[in-house]
C-alpha cells in the first residue's frame, strides 16, 4: 500500500473482525440468507476496481455504529424540542454530530437529520420557500403560524409555495436530478430553468449562467453537480445570486471530502459563499449513507424545522455514525486522503488522455473523470456492461448533448475516493487506466443494440487477473477476517 493515510480498519482490524463474527452469527441465526448476502457484498467489493464516483468504503467504526439499538428511538423534533420523551441520548447524538459539522465545515450552523442527499435538498429548499415566501406572507397577513390564516390567505400561501423559480445545471452537463428536473420532485415543485456548459470547452460558463439568471429571475439559484468534473467558482455563484436576489443553494454532496480535506479552499469552498449547503455524507466524505444541511444563520431556524416539515422521524443511529465519520474526517489522514482523491483523478484523467481516450472538459480538478465512449464506438450502456464483465465496476454517465439519451448515455463516469480509500496512488491509477482502455478497445456493438456488445475473447480474464494484483496489494478492510 503507498498511502500515508491509514485507510479505514487498518486500526482495530481484530476487534472489528469479532465484533463482525459474532454479529453475523447473530444474524445468521435468524435469516441465513441475508447472513450470507452480508458476506458476499463484503467479497464482491474487495474483488472489484470499484470506480464510482458516488461510492466509498466507511470504516467498521463507522458502520457497526450504525448497528445499534439508538435505531429503535422516536426522536421527531430537534433537539431539546422533541414531540417525544426520553431523547436525552438522541439530543447527545445529533448535538455531537452537529458540532463536528460545524467544526469540519466552518458553518454556523448545521443539521444532520436528513435520511439521503435528496431529503437534505428537499429540507433546504422547503427552507428557503419558509424563510422567502411563507414568512412574508404570515407577516403580511399579521398572522403567526400558517393555521392562523383565513381559507383565501392559505390558498393564496400555497399557491405562491408552488410558483416559485429554480435555476440550476442541467443533467446532461452534469447536474442533479434533484436540481428541478421533471421526474424528481424538485421538477414538480418548481418552474426550472437550467444553465449548461460551454460547448467546446465542456466548462462552465459564468458569463452564460448570469446571463440565464437575469433572464429568469429565480428564488433559488443551484449550483453543484453529481458528474461534473470540474471546481466551481462559488463566489462568482454567489455574486450572480445576489445581482438577482436569488438565494445560492450549493449541493456539495459529490465533492463534500474535498471541501473537508482542504482540497477545495477559498472560492472553491462553497460553505461561506452559498446561503444553504447541503451534502451525502457517504460519498467522498466517507460517511454512512445520509445528508445534512449547513446554513447561515439567517436560514438556520427555518432548516432546523426539517422534520416534521418535510423528513419523518430521524434515524438516531445514523445520525450517531455521522458524528463518528465527522470525526474522523476532522484529523490530519483526512486531508492526506482528501488530497489523494484529487491527485488520483488526475493521474486516471492523464492515463486516459496519453491512451487516446476523449474526456469532457479535456480532463479534471476533482474526484470526477468523464470518459466519451462514442470514440470506442459505444454506449454508456455497453461500456458500462463489458466493463463489469472484467470486473470494473462503473457508471454510464450522459454527456453534455449527448446523442444517446439519458438511458443508454454516451458516457462513463469514474471517481476515485473508493480506491484511494484502499491505498491506491498515482501509479495504480495509471494501470486503472490502461485496463479500461484495454476493455473498450476489445469490445465491440453487437448490430444495432444500443445495449448489446461483444468483448473480445481473453479481454475479460487479463484485466481481471491484473485487477486482482491491484486489489490483493491494496486489500479493503485489512486484516478484518470474517
Ligand atoms: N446517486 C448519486 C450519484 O451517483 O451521483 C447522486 O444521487
Amino acid at each position: 500500500m503507498t498511502s500515508s493515510a491509514p485507510a479505514p480498519g487498518t486500526e482495530c482490524a481484530d476487534t472489528a473482525s469479532t465484533a463482525y463474527r459474532a454479529a453475523l452469527q447473530v444474524i445468521e441465526s435468524v435469516e441465513p440468507r441475508i447472513a450470507a448476502a452480508t458476506r458476499k457484498e463484503l467479497a464482491d467489493q474487495r474483488d472489484s476496481l470499484k470506480l464510482i464516483a458516488s461510492e466509498n468504503y466507511a470504516s467498521p467504526a463507522v458502520l457497526l455504529t450504525m448497528g445499534s439499538w439508538l435505531s429503535d428511538k422516536y426522536a421527531e423534533g430537534t433537539v431539546g424540542h422533541r414531540f417525544y420523551a426520553g431523547c436525552q441520548n438522541v439530543d447527545t447524538v445529533e448535538s455531537v454530530a452537529a458540532e463536528h459539522a460545524r467544526e469540519l465545515f466552518g458553518a454556523p450552523y448545521a443539521y444532520v437529520q436528513p435520511h439521503s442527499g435528496i431529503d437534505a435538498n428537499l429540507v433546504a429548499y422547503w427552507a428557503i420557500l419558509a424563510s422567502r415566501v411563507e414568512a412574508p406572507s404570515l407577516a403580511e397577513a399579521g398572522a403567526r403560524h400558517v393555521n392562523d390564516l383565513s381559507e383565501k390567505d392559505w390558498e393564496e400561501l400555497r399557491h405562491k409555495l408552488g410558483n416559485q423559480r429554480l435555476l440550476g445545471m442541467s443533467l446532461d452537463a452534469g447536474g442533479h436530478l434533484t436540481h428541478g428536473f421533471r421526474p424528481n420532485i424538485s421538477g414538480k415543485m418548481f418552474s426550472q430553468h437550467s444553465y449548461g456548459t460551454d460547448p467546446d470547452s465542456g466548462l462552465l460558463d459564468y458569463d452564460a449562467v448570469a446571463a440565464a439568471a437575469r433572464e429568469f429571475k429565480p428564488l433559488i439559484l443551484v449550483a453543484g453537480y453529481s458528474a461534473y468534473p470540474r471546481r466551481i467558482n462559488f463566489a462568482t455563484m454567489r455574486e450572480i445570486a445576489d445581482e438577482v436576489g436569488a438565494t445560492l443553494m450549493v449541493d456539495m454532496a459529490h465533492f463534500a471530502g474535498l471541501v473537508a480535506g482542504k482540497v477545495f479552499t477559498g472560492n472553491d469552498d462553497p460553505v461561506p459563499h452559498a446561503h444553504v449547503t447541503t451534502t451525502t455524507t457517504h460519498k467522498s466524505l466517507r460517511g454512512p449513507r445520509g445528508g445534512l444541511v449547513l446554513a447561515q444563520q439567517e436560514y438556520a431556524d427555518a432548516v432546523d424545522k426539517g422534520c416534521p416539515m418535510v423528513l419523518g422521524g430521524p434515524l438516531p443511529h445514523v445520525m450517531a455514525a455521522k458524528a463518528v465519520a465527522l470525526a474522523e474526517a476532522r484529523q490530519p489522514a483526512f486531508r492526506v486522503y482528501a488530497q489523494r482523491i484529487a491527485e488520483n483523478a488526475k493521474a486516471l484523467a492523464d492515463g486516459f488522455l496519453r491512451r487516446g481516450a476523449r474526456l469532457v472538459t479535456g480532463g479534471t480538478d476533482n474526484h470526477i473523470v468523464l470518459l466519451d465512449v462514442t470514440s470506442f464506438g459505444l454506449t454508456g450502456r455497453q461500456a458500462e456492461s463489458a466493463l463489469l464483465e472484467a470486473g470494473v465496476v462503473t457508471n454510464r454517465n450522459s454527456i453534455p448533448a449527448d446523442p444517446n439519451g439519458a438511458w443508454y448515455t454516451s458516457g462513463i463516469r469514474f471517481g476515485t475516493p473508493a480506491l484511494t480509500t484502499r491505498g491506491f496512488g498515482v501509479a495504480e491509477f495509471d494501470r486503472v487506466a490502461e485496463l479500461v482502455v484495454d476493455v473498450l478497445t476489445n469490445t465491440q456493438p453487437e448490430g444495432s443494440s444500443k445495449a448489446r456488445y461483444r468483448l473480445a475473447d481473453g479481454t475479460a480474464e487479463r484485466v481481471r487477473a491484473a485487477a486482482a494484483e491491484l486489489l490483493a496489494a491494496n486489500p479493503l478492510y485489512p486484516g478484518l477476517a470474517l
